[in-house]
């Protein structure tokens, strides 16, 4: 059926017997334990289950099946996307296959739009995408092959199947979006001679003169796709596909959280921050007088948007990359200078601060300014462009764990008595 799905009928076999050896050979060895602090604070850095589409280290960040991200930088987003699911690179043809099985399935059913023209015309962006996809429920395959009793070993397929489809029609959904909530006219058609992310970029109709836009978004989409599993996004998803909701649900559910100000949402909330200081100063500043609006930002209570991280304590290789590309293409640019000068000042002030773990930018820091630069100035709909891309990651996750045939997350919690009694 493509050359994606034939790679991982390969695989899987191998896969199965790999967990299941382990489980057999060291399935009582231990490999976390958990104080009551970390009960109480958001499970961090508590191991309790397997992700193998990507890893997140304190001092390199994220490596995607053993590469660094900045050592594969350079590929398309459907690249990736086999990546995370095969542990390989497609070759040509590979490639070719993935993205004309993408192109194939991008259409958008008339009902979503129609839902989504009845909506409050003032909803949130994130709100939007996650009803356009909810409302595309209807057609999943996993759902109508489970009703018809399909082997809990297959599972996989149709799980895989629904989320192609879902990733095919990201980019049509959200470009879609971002000119019916911003009023840009008429929608786009598709280009089918254009790769899935730069049709993206196409389909918002936004002035490309050079094609820097569409090169930006290439990365853009690349860099999002995952973050291993036990992010809110990824984890809530990876918990509601559990219960063998489908590839739409789950996805939608991981996207909710991603719609928070803490996660996903703080791309938006950094280049408002950016654009604060701006307006403030009327241009530039001086570095004292950046450092003295964050003290000030910090004293009424409110964290710097795009710093610290829970995982990460460096500079985040996402970060890195939207850095370059914005030196390597943007000149003279007063938002992206804000950005820069941000990251010399605002680490030392976190630090002297002294209460976050991670003084270092985020994923979230920069990347707002660049899509400013390129006339995307609707920062509400940042987090839209984040979830197109993190459904790759999320999706790719959920296939594996049914693969395996993963069993329904269930952690066992304990009330504050027991705590006290059994401490
Ligand atoms: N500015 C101010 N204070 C910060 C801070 C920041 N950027 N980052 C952390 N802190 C504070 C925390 O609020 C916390 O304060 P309290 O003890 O008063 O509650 C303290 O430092 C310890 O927090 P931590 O252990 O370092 O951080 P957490 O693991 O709890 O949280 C967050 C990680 C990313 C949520 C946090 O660093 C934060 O709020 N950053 C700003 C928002 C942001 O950029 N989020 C995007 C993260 C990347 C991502 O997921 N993108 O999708």
């Amino acid at each position: 059926m493509g050359q994606l799905q034939d790679t991982l009928r390969q695989q899987i076999p191998g896969l199965q017997s790999r967990a299941k050896e382990l489980i057999s050979e060291k399935g009582s060895a231990v490999i976390s334990e958990v104080t009551v602090s970390q009960a109480y604070g958001g499970m961090r850095g508590v191991r309790g289950f397997v992700c193998d589409t990507s890893s997140v280290s304190a001092d390199t960040g994220l490596i995607i099946r053993g590469k660094p991200l900045l050592d594969i930088i350079d590929i398309l987003p459907e690249e990736v996307f086999y990546l995370l699911l095969t542990g390989e690179l497609p070759d040509e043809s590979a490639l070719n296959d993935l993205s004309s099985q993408l192109r194939d399935k991008q259409a958008i059913p008339d009902y979503v739009w129609d839902v989504l023209s009845a909506m409050p015309k003032d909803s949130h962006p994130m709100t939007m995408l996650t009803t356009g996809i909810l409302v595309m429920q209807e057609a999943s395959e996993f759902k109508k092959q489970f009703n018809a009793g399909i082997k809990k070993s297959e599972y996989w397929e149709p799980i895989l199947f629904d989320g192609i489809s879902l990733i095919a029609r990201l980019p049509a959904l959200a470009a879609g979006i971002y000119r019916m909530r911003f009023e840009k006219g008429e929608r786009i058609e598709p280009n089918p001679d254009l790769d899935w992310a730069s049709n993206f970029a196409y389909m918002t109709g936004l002035d490309d003169p050079n094609g820097d836009f569409q090169k930006l978004m290439r990365l853009y989409l690349m860099v999002h796709c995952d973050h291993e599993g036990g992010n809110v996004s990824a984890f809530a998803a990876h918990t509601v596909a559990s219960a063998l909701s489908d590839p739409y649900y789950a996805v939608v559910s991981g996207l909710n959280g991603l719609a928070g100000p803490l996660h996903g949402l703080a791309n938006q909330e950094c280049l408002k921050f950016v654009l604060g200081v701006k307006n403030h100063f009327s241009n530039v500043p001086a570095k004292d007088d950046i450092a003295q609006y964050c003290w000030d930002w910090l004293n009424s209570g409110r964290v710097v948007p795009g710093y610290g991280h829970a995982v990460l304590r460096c500079p985040d290789p996402r970060f890195v990359a939207f850095v370059d590309f914005g030196k390597n293409h943007i000149k003279n640019d007063d938002v992206f200078s804000i950005v820069e000068l941000l990251y010399e000042v605002v680490p030392g002030v976190l630090q002297e601060q002294g209460k976050a773990k991670n003084p270092w930018p985020n994923v979230d820091a920069a990347s707002g300014s660049l899509l400013y630069h390129y006339g995307l100035k609707e920062f509400k709909f940042y987090t839209v462009l984040f979830s197109i891309s993190r459904a790759m990651g999320m999706v790719a996750q959920m296939v594996i764990n049914r693969a395996l045939g993963v069993p329904i997350t269930r952690p066992k919690s304990v009330t504050t008595d027991w705590l006290e009694e059994n401490t």
